[in-house]
């Protein structure tokens, strides 16, 4: 029995010396220590063996599980080691390699016309307001004095979804939906910036494109307060030297009605291109709320009055920037985003 257990010893301790990866360990573990393995084996004959001689065995083979069991743990230690030392060695990180360049991203133009346009309103103490792109015939035409069969709703030739609903032809409607949710004739100073959609595609047109409305209401508002507010607007985006204008215009929202035109930024006034030789370019149209568009929302035109404009983002950008084409906003070609 002796012989059997050095001959187990033998083998098991040189198969530990010839293992090179950790599985080849486990293997080894499981055949000489394991339930079904060399050593179990050694103990399951000591049955046959005569009694005097058991205690002595049951100690040699305990010896050697114990002894065989540190080895092991030792190797695989080791094999451990240097497989993890191997792994570092092939992914060895180069800190002299100059770093990847992140490319910055910036704010698209329109972005940053909008955000000037904003920042103009609110230091005038403006509210900025927003509400649903697919509006309503109610809130998108009626409401603004444009009953169904008004010649002015082909001039906004619309998407319809349905009979009843369209894509809104301007941002109008929210400024309707804040003056209904408001107890009657409460005063309102706000803007609706916002996409809206319209049946026109060329350089100057897209079938989607943005605008902010503006509306103040409240006792005794006039033609002045229209007049000041747009030119200290015009001025905030155009610089203090711009030259403002207001020429008699129509809408069926406001009577009376008023083009605004800005000296023009190319030229500053001297004809050129882009004025068409006027010297003027239109930026903004406004007027006085017409009274039937106050009624219809709980507002009494004889105890408040009000103005509202509307303009194009694109537009102002455009003008803002210098750029001639409006479908170069939407193309995302980035040697034009960049330049901006
Ligand atoms: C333009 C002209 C305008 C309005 C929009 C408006 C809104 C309400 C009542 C009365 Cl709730 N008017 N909006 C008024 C005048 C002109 O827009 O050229 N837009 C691009």
């Amino acid at each position: 029995m002796e012989m059997e257990l050095r001959r187990i010893r033998e083998a098991a301790f040189r198969e530990l010396e010839l293992a090179q990866e950790v599985g080849a360990l486990n293997e080894i573990r499981v055949r000489v220590l394991g339930k079904k393995g060399d050593l179990t084996a050694v103990l399951r004959g000591m049955g046959a063996m005569d009694a005097t001689e058991r205690p002595r065995i049951g100690q040699l083979v305990n010896d050697l599980r114990q002894e065989f069991e540190a080895a092991l743990n030792e190797r695989m230690a080791l094999l451990k080691d240097a497989a993890l030392t191997k792994r570092l060695e092939a992914e060895r990180i180069d800190v002299t390699l100059p770093g990847r360049i992140l490319e910055r991203g910036r704010r698209h133009p329109l972005t940053m016309a909008l955000d000037r346009i904003k920042a103009v309103f609110l230091q005038m103490g403006f509210d900025i307001e927003e509400g649903p792109e697919v509006e309503s015939d109610y809130y998108n035409f009626e409401a603004l004095n444009l009953p169904p069969d008004h010649p002015a709703r082909d001039m906004q030739d619309s998407f319809y979804i349905t009979e009843q609903f369209l894509l809104r032809t301007h941002t109008s409607p929210v400024q309707v939906r804040t003056m209904q949710a408001k107890p009657p004739n409460s005063p309102i100073r706000m803007i609706a910036p916002g996409k809206v959609y319209r049946r026109d595609y060329d350089a100057t047109h897209s079938p989607m494109f943005q605008q902010v409305e503006g509306l103040v209401v409240g006792p005794d508002i006039r033609f002045s307060d229209l007049k000041g507010t747009l030119e200290l607007f015009c001025q905030g985006i155009f610089g203090d030297s711009v030259k403002v204008r207001f020429r008699p215009s129509y809408f069926p929202f406001t009577e009376p009605s008023a083009e605004v035109d800005i000296s023009c930024v190319i030229c500053k006034g001297s004809g050129c291109r882009v004025c068409k030789g006027t010297g003027w370019l239109e930026i903004l149209g406004s007027g006085m709320v017409h009274p039937r568009v106050l009624e219809m929302s709980n507002y009494d035109p004889s105890q408040v009055s009000g103005f509202a404009f509307g303009m194009g983002v694109e537009r102002i950008a455009m003008l803002a920037f210098g750029i001639d084409d409006m479908r170069l906003f939407y193309e995302n070609d980035v040697r034009f985003l960049r330049r901006f």
